[in-house]
């Protein structure tokens, strides 16, 4: 059978690539009993239409999945319909996020046939194999499936989340199946990879403890592949898309430096591979997880930046609100350890948390400054699916007015943080202008004179590729110019 797989973004920007999607194309790809291709919104958001249409009548599929996530609903509703339209009859499946923790709401939509709750490598194939081989029936022995029944809504028992073993033994991401991804790596820079799936904290504002909630009965939901199977994909990554210009790999795992003993086997073997002399990483990491020890472990194996979510430079903010666990004393001293560890770093703070002053928004403003951050990014508080954060607050996620793109403080957020609307988008524009002009001036006291030289070049083929002047300019800052290496 041939399935397509859809990754919808709202608006252009930097989110070129999702690794659930290519997880799942890669997994059916690789039976090679059936056939895969990806719809990636990344270089055709404004003309998405059109591009899935044509698409889809060249490849016809029979089985279309979307991924999901909370604030993305009403498009990924929009393209499902319009997938119905081009090709009537062909079934449609939503994954991720989203889908896995409002099932039966999902499936209730008219444009969807099946919701794949959790991680969905085995379930798509499962799925897969029976419309072919015994189509209408069968679908209750599907474990984490749910489906329509005439007009019942069935969700059968959940089974086991993949063991790491079996973590281990899934084929590496085919980024080939990728639509542009030739054009995302030289844009970006980089390809992600995995190697720790599953988180154990419980942050308010984070879907991660919710969906391990959701998923409880199913085996552990914190699991490491295997650290040298992670360092031989990088390698394997590397040897097919260093002609694309591939030149850092990102860490997608959402606690990297979790364990000493996975970091020093993976360390050991990417150094083994030679791949600290041909391939920095990035990766993310909680402020208390660094030890001296962890960071030159990693920094000798090609770390060059480590991306950590501080949220707020507001203890009580942090404590009360967030549910972070990070003290002031901690977080200055684990800040001091990285600052010192030569590792660039990338912290992420949430701005308009519920009931929050300007004051305290403010100030992870000037906490951000303080810490000496090499770069931070300023993000509105995001509505997601059932976190304690928004608990008050009633969300519509089928039907959320997101005109304005994700990222900005649309109607939901209206209200809900202790001052104004207006007070909130300047202070996101100040802060991250501020890291923007400072990423800037860098990457100039640096390089020089070529920084500014080898920008026209970059923009002429950044137009080409639908990019206007202010993406083109952001993407060189921020990734073209490779501006984390200094
Ligand atoms: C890395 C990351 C990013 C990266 C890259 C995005 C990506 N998905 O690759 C960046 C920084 C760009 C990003 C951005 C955003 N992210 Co993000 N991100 C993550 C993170 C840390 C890891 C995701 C990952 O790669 N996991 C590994 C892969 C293998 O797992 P997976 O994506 O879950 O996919 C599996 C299943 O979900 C399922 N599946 C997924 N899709 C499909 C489709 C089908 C058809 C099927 C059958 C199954 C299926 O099978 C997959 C394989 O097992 C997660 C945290 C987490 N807990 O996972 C948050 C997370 C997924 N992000 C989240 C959000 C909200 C966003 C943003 C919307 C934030 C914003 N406000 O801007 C944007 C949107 C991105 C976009 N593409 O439009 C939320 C989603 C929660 C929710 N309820 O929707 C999470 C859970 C974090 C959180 N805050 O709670 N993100
Ligand atoms: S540590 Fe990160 S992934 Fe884990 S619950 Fe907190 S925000 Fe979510």
């Amino acid at each position: 059978m041939r399935a397509t797989i859809i990754s919808p973004i709202y608006v252009r920007d930097s989110d070129y690539y999702d690794l659930g999607t290519a997880a799942i194309a890669t997994a059916i790809s690789a039976t090679k009993r059936h056939q895969a291709s990806v719809i990636d919104f990344a270089f055709v958001w404004s003309q998405w239409e059109e591009h899935v249409k044509k698409h889809l009548l060249k490849f016809k599929p029979q089985l279309i999945g979307i991924s999901t996530y909370s604030p993305k609903m009403p498009l990924v509703l929009n393209v499902a319909r319009l997938c119905k339209e081009v090709l009537p009859g062909v079934k449609i499946v939503l994954g991720g996020h989203h889908a896995s923790l409002d099932t039966l709401e999902t499936l209730k939509q008219d444009c969807i046939d099946f919701v794949v709750v959790g991680e969905g490598e085995n379930t798509i194939l499962q799925l897969l194999d029976t419309i072919e081989d015994n189509p209408g029936k069968g679908y209750h022995n599907i474990p984490f499936l749910a489906f329509k029944e005439g007009d019942k809504f069935i969700e059968n028992p959940l089974g086991k989340l993949p063991t790491a073993k079996e973590l281990t033994e899934f084929p590496f991401n085919d980024w080939t199946l990728w639509e542009h991804h030739e054009k995302s790596i030289f844009h970006s820079g980089y390809l992600p990879v995995i190697g720790v799936r599953g988180c154990p904290y419980k942050c308010s504002f984070c879907s991660s403890p919710i969906l391990a909630e959701r998923l409880s009965g199913t085996g552990p939901f914190v699991r490491q592949k295997s650290a040298l199977r992670t360092a031989q994909e990088v390698a394997w990554q590397w040897e097919r898309h260093q002609k694309h210009g591939l030149r850092y790999i990102m860490f997608y795992d959402q606690n990297f430096l979790i364990s000493a003993k996975w970091l020093e086997d993976f360390c050991t073997e990417y150094r083994r591979l030679d791949m600290h002399e041909k391939l920095p990483f990035s990766c993310y990491s909680r402020l208390d997880h660094l030890t001296k020890e962890k960071l030159d472990m990693a920094k000798a194996a090609g770390c060059i930046q480590l991306r950590v979510g501080i949220e707020s430079g507001n203890q009580e903010v942090r404590d009360k609100l967030l549910n972070k666990e990070l003290s002031q004393e901690m977080l200055i001293e684990k800040m001091k350890l990285l600052n010192d560890s030569g590792i660039n770093s990338l912290g992420y703070f949430i701005i308009g948390n519920p009931k929050e002053t300007y004051a305290q928004a403010y100030e992870s403003f000037k906490v951000a400054k303080e810490l000496k951050l090499n770069r931070a990014a300023f993000f509105f508080l995001t509505p997601l699916y059932n976190i304690p954060l928004q608990k008050d607050v009633k969300v519509n996620f089928l039907e959320m007015d997101r005109s304005l793109g994700f990222a900005f403080p649309s109607t939901v957020t209206e209200g809900l943080s202790g001052f104004s609307k207006i007070l909130l988008i300047l202070l996101f524009y100040r802060a991250n202008g501020w890291f923007l002009l400072k990423n800037l001036f860098t990457q100039l006291r640096k390089r020089g004179i070529s920084f500014l030289l080898n920008f026209p070049g970059y923009y002429r083929i950044a137009r080409s590729d639908g990019f206007d002047f202010e993406q083109s300019l952001l993407q060189y800052a921020y990734y073209h110019g490779d501006s984390f290496l200094y």
